[in-house]
């Protein structure tokens, strides 16, 4: 019987630990701030508040300005060493606009969460 309880208690463990986690990754902060104006921003920093997946997390940017219809770039990312920023660095500082960021990050609870933010450059 106790054998049989140690199992159950067991069982009901492991389910909760595979219960979806409630600390899905929320941004938490931005280089350049969102909605804000950066002066030649040389990379985006998107700080998360859970540790994430390198291989499944990045981001794109848009010009929003200076004429329509330009194309989403996907940008080159890493991950800081704590596993809690997506990093991209830019070979050449934005020109001066406005831009749209898209990013998809997963956390190491294999959650995918999106979003974007927008900036001005000057
Ligand atoms: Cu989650």
């Amino acid at each position: 019987m106790r054998t049989l309880s140690i199992t159950l208690l067991g069982a009901v463990s492991a389910v909760l630990m595979t219960v979806p986690a409630i600390a899905h990754p929320k941004l938490i902060a931005s280089s350049p701030v969102a909605g804000r104006t950066a002066s030649a921003p040389t990379a985006i920093t998107l700080k998360f508040s859970e540790k994430l997946l390198a291989a499944f997390s990045g981001l794109s940017i848009t010009p929003l300005s200076g004429g329509g219809g330009k194309a989403a770039t996907v940008l080159k990312t890493s991950v800081s060493p704590d596993g809690h920023t997506l990093v991209s660095r830019l070979a050449t500082p934005l020109p001066s606009g406005s831009y749209l960021v898209s990013w998809h990050v997963v956390s190491s609870d294999t959650h995918r969460v999106a979003g974007s933010l927008r900036f001005i450059a000057r």
